[in-house]
């Protein structure tokens, strides 16, 4: 299947309303439909990657408008692409150069360690972010990271958990001194406008604040080049991402 990128006129920022085109954009129709759905296309560029695999569920944005107050917003619809497709998981997409003061969320996102390995592999959070690490398997666990905050939570059971705060932003590679073959990463961002993506490599990104942003990611070995993309109030942008080596 052949897919171009594009921007959609009048969608609003409604989220579900632009889940709904994406399912259609992905899940059912091919280009020319869903024009016909109503939304006329500007294009933004081309793309002729092979069809999205998996499951059609785009990777969702943990805190969309959360540090909005009713301002002019948009959204970011996309895919990020590579080869082999199974590396399209587990990408972190992300707003570039956005600070300000957001507020972390109250409660603490969860890790567990279940099955010898870290669930989700890849987490994404808001600088201030609590975590809590849970064991949900028979063998203790150990967390430590040898990255930025260097912490080592020790070990505990099954059933129970530890915390860490992470205060600075950037990659945090997940250990467990037990287990060296286990591994996972989470990365600390400065603002909440991210999303990590689906098996398929499709994400979503709502409440984005109207205007041009770059958009990058974080990737656990393949990279990819920073994209410039305008966001315009009430409207969402499809964007594909290549990623390389
Ligand atoms: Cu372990």
């Amino acid at each position: 299947m052949r897919r171009r990128a594009r921007v959609g006129r009048g969608l609003g920022a409604d989220v579900r309303r632009a889940a709904a085109l994406w399912v259609v954009l992905l899940g059912v129709a091919g280009a020319d439909t869903a024009v016909a759905a109503g939304a006329p296309a500007l294009r933004l560029s081309d793309s002729s990657s092979a069809g999205a695999e998996g499951k059609k569920v785009p990777g969702k944005s943990p805190a969309p408008d959360s540090s909005r107050k009713g301002g002019a917003t948009g959204v970011i619809l996309g895919r990020v692409a590579a080869k082999p497709a199974r590396y399209q998981a587990n990408t972190v997409v992300y707003l570039d150069g956005l600070n300000g003061a957001f507020a972390p969320p109250s409660k603490p996102v969860q890790v567990d360690q279940k099955g010898m390995q870290f669930e989700p592999r890849v987490l994404a959070v808001l600088k201030g972010t609590t975590v809590e690490f849970l064991n949900s398997d028979p063998a203790e666990h150990n967390v430590y990271t040898p990255d930025a905050e260097k912490y080592d939570l020790g070990k505990w059971g099954q059933g129970d958990r530890r915390t860490h705060t992470f205060h600075k932003a950037g990659a945090y590679t997940q250990l467990c001194k037990f287990h060296p073959a286990m591994i996972g990463h989470i990365v600390v961002l400065d603002n909440p406008h991210f999303a990590v993506t689906a098996a398929d490599g499709s994400f979503q990104i709502a409440g984005v604040p109207a205007g041009e942003h770059t958009v990058t990611v974080w990737h656990e070995r393949l990279k990819a080049q920073p994209l410039k993309v305008t966001i315009q109030a009430g409207q969402t942008a499809e964007v594909e991402i290549p990623l390389s080596r």
